[in-house]
């Protein structure tokens, strides 16, 4: 008998996380859907350039990517209902936190209504038993101060984004238990890597870097220093995503790396990576860094990016992820920073000769 390539439908392929999750289900012979959103510009399939030119040139296209929205029902059940895949991956959301204090109902119909809307999809279809999985976050935790958090943690979201995160997690929980669903969450603690957006710390943080070793000007603008994150490497937790869909049955998992780092760590191991050593001193808004040879400020903390009710601290605990499907982060704080600082000094290199 043939084994038929399984099929998977991406939202949010033009994302960090859902361009890798594509080159990695490809890797294993998939064929991939994605959805799309209209842009002005061509730009926004940036991520999917490389895979997207090599398959897309096939005879036997394994990439195809759809026009859509999440927030469009009709749009989504006649994308499903034509693709018929055995998996969606469901990662479409507005994922910027401070951003959902702008623009809270805007989130709450994408990062809420979005997943309902594919799970009431994929309910109503009785010739597929059609695997979800959910992109739960960390952030639903809220602060929970000294505590490793795992899958029987309770909840305590303080923002838009988490608490509309939330409510997906219990939609998705919701279906399994009520309709027999295979439909699970990743609660995923933050990941980060090569093409990491922009206005996420991290990677904030290591272009203002790759520039400055270049330039040698400019300060660099940061919220609060001392929030603590469980960072990990974006491309060893796509494959999390890939692992909690092949399990026997649906369920929760936490995927993190156990350890929890300040900003602040992050803005000194980038520095340091180019040959600067940052000193802090001051607290807060007043807080700056400066090099420890020139005494130039490099940094400075201002108001403007701080947070309302900031969730100072997060750190997971992978235990169960490990023990049912074999899952271990392997990249390091360290090494993590400088796989991103070697990318955006090669990025800042490659924007000059344009
Ligand atoms: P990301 O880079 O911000 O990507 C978000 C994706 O969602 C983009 O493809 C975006 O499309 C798409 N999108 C936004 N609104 C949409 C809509 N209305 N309809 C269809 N697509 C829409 O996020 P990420 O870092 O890859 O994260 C992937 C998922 O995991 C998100 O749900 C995020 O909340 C969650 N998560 C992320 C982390 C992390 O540390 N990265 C941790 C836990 C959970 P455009 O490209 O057109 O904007
Ligand atoms: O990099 P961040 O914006 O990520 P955050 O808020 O932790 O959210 C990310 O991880 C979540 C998983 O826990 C995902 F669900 C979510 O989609 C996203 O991927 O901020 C990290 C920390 C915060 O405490 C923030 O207040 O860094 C602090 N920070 C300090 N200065 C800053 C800045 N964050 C940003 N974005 N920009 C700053 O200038």
């Amino acid at each position: 008998m043939i084994k038929k390539n399984k099929i998977a439908f991406i939202t949010g392929i033009t994302g960090q996380d859902g361009s890798l999750l594509a080159e990695f289900l490809l890797k294993k012979k998939y064929i991939v859907h994605g959805l799309k959103r209209r842009t002005s510009t061509l730009y926004a399939t940036q991520r999917l350039d490389k895979i997207y030119q090599e398959k897309n040139f096939q005879k036997n296209k394994t990439l195809i990517l759809h026009y859509g929205d999440v927030t469009d029902p009709l749009n989504c059940s006649e994308l499903i209902n034509k693709i018929m895949p055995d998996e969606i991956y469901h990662l479409a959301a507005q994922s910027h936190v401070a951003i959902s204090h702008v623009m809270p109902l805007y989130t709450t119909m994408v990062d809420s209504i979005g997943a309902l809307t594919i799970l009431e999809i994929i309910k109503n279809i009785k010739k597929k038993k059609i695997k979800f999985y959910n992109a739960a976050t960390s952030e639903m935790y809220g602060t929970l101060k000294g505590k490793y958090l795992d899958e029987k943690t309770d909840f305590k979201p303080q923002s838009p984004y988490a608490s509309s995160k939330l409510l997906s997690y219990w939609f998705t929980k919701n279906y399994r238990d009520s309709y027999k669903m295979f439909s699970s969450n990743g609660i995923l603690f933050n990941h980060e890597g090569k093409t990491r957006g922009e206005n996420f710390v991290t990677r904030k943080i290591t272009r203002f870097v790759a520039k400055y070793n270049f330039e040698k000007k400019g300060i660099l603008y940061l919220g609060n220093m001392s929030a603590k994150r469980d960072w990990g490497y974006a491309p060893e937790y796509v494959e999390a995503m890939w692992k909690i869909l092949q399990y026997k049955k649906a369920d929760d998992f936490v995927i993190a790396s156990n350890k929890a780092h300040s900003v602040r760590e992050f803005v000194i191991e980038s520095f340091k990576l180019i040959g600067i050593k940052i000193i802090f001193k001051g607290k807060e808004y007043n807080e700056v860094g400066y090099d420890a040879k020139t005494k130039k400020i490099l940094v400075k903390s201002i108001k403007y990016y701080y947070r309302k009710n900031d969730v100072e601290n997060l750190v997971g605990n992978y235990s169960k992820a490990k023990k049912l499907l074999n899952w271990e982060p392997k990249t390091k704080f360290k090494a993590l920073v400088e796989i991103m600082i070697k990318e955006d000094l090669k990025v800042y290199q490659k924007e000059q000769k344009l």
